[in-house]
């Protein structure tokens, strides 16, 4: 199958201008002007009108429950799995699953599985091993063993710290986790990231810091995620990134004391921080638990992976982004720090994975998956098995 997405303005996140994009089966083969295909009626070509359009690559969901997740408040609180279309009418072409709090019900095999369902229907997924709890929850046993034999796994998480629900594990078990991972991806030619739960606790990230101050472990290895969820754990994880480590927004995060996405990354590229070392993730269907301040669960929502679409909004139209930077965060950052080749941005040889939003209101047009249109015209023409 051949696809071309005639003269949308092309994103890779650069700005490409006005161009051709040709899909050659599952990869994108060349851009270009007034691109044809004639194999003599071999091969069905696809067209697509991208007047009016921007192109920009498929979103990468660095960190979302897809099997589900929650149940702080017993087992009525646990949360609802992804469906597809919760990934795909989102503009998510790639996700990494994770598992949070509750590590026994939500175990690592039906992690893996719904990854591999949702492979199967469409996306590319990965998954990190492990939940919050220490020692982690491993389908071989060792955390080294699942990264290097298990394709899917690209580190660890979400590892939690700071947090009256974390295993409040020892500096020892959290660097050796890190030492683990990373050595297991570097003989898997993985990322092997440690992907840290930062909780609201006011040690915040002290094992980070100790772990890439007295160990030989560097800073790239840790991707500690909801830094913007209250004003003084940003502060450090500001600090972090200007120090050369990476951090991840969880998308929506708005209660009075967190630091939102469009006030968050302007103050990191204000204090110098490269614009390739941060994120943006979902959090989608994990979830949103209110304690108050004796630790007493009070109610809950469900993360949702329409928060990425909305913060690249924010980013454009209230922090004044130009888009070719607002994209980083959710596409070339993420396939940069997690290793995953050939995803987050328009090139040839690249996977096929791209949105079509429409110029004047950033609305979800139209999505591609590794070649497959999944989303058009703002309708899913591919649904999961059970997508209503
Ligand atoms: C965050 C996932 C939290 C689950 O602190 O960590 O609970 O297991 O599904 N969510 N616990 C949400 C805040 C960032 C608002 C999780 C959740
Ligand atoms: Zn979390």
């Amino acid at each position: 199958m051949i696809t071309i997405i005639r003269n949308a303005k092309v994103y890779q996140p650069e700005y490409a201008g006005a161009k051709d994009v040709m899909l050659i089966g599952s990869q994108i083969g060349v851009l270009g002007e007034n691109l044809k295909a004639d194999l003599g009626g071999a091969v069905p070509v696809k067209e697509i009108d991208g007047t009016g359009l921007i192109l920009i690559p498929g979103l990468i969901d660095g960190h979302e429950h897809i099997m589900g997740g929650g149940g702080e408040g017993g087992f009525h609180t646990r949360t609802p799995e992804a469906g597809l279309t919760d990934l795909t009418m989102n503009g998510v072409t790639t996700v990494v699953g994770c598992i949070g709090t509750d590590g026994v019900a939500r175990n690592m095999e039906a992690l893996l599985a719904k990854a591999h369902a949702l492979e199967e229907e469409g996306v590319t997924t990965y998954v990190y091993t492990g939940s919050y709890q220490v020692p982690v929850h491993t389908v071989t046993g060792d955390v080294m063993r699942d990264i290097m034999l298990l394709d899917k796994v690209i580190g660890v998480g979400e590892i939690a710290i700071s947090d009256h629900r974390s295993s409040q594990p020892t500096f020892e078990e959290f660097v050796r986790i890190a030492s683990d991972i990373r050595v297991g991806g570097m003989l898997s030619g993985k990322a092997g990231i440690v992907n840290v739960h930062m909780g609201d606790g006011s040690r915040m990230m002290d094992f980070i810091w100790r772990a890439v101050r007295e160990t030989e472990i560097p800073f790239s290895q840790f991707l500690p995620t909801h830094i913007g969820r209250n004003a003084a754990l940003f502060e450090s994880a500001l600090e972090f990134a200007k120090a050369g480590g990476t951090i991840d927004f969880t998308g929506s995060l708005d209660d009075d004391d967190a630091v939102p996405v469009h006030r968050g990354i302007p103050r990191l590229l204000d204090a110098g921080v490269s614009d390739d070392h941060f994120t943006i993730s979902s959090d989608g269907q994990g979830s949103l638990p209110i304690f108050n301040d004796k630790g007493e669960f009070q109610g809950l929502g469900v993360g949702n992976a329409s928060c990425l679409l909305k913060e690249l909004r924010e980013l454009v139209n209230r922090a004044g982004l130009p888009m070719e930077l607002a994209l980083k965060p959710l596409t070339a950052n993420p396939a940069r720090i997690l290793k995953l080749n050939r995803k987050g941005r328009i090139l040839p040889g690249y996977d096929g994975d791209l949105c079509l939003l429409c110029e004047n209101d950033l609305s979800l047009h139209t999505v591609i998956a590794k070649g497959q249109l999944m989303v058009s015209e703002g309708r899913p023409v591919v649904k999961g098995t059970f997508d209503l």
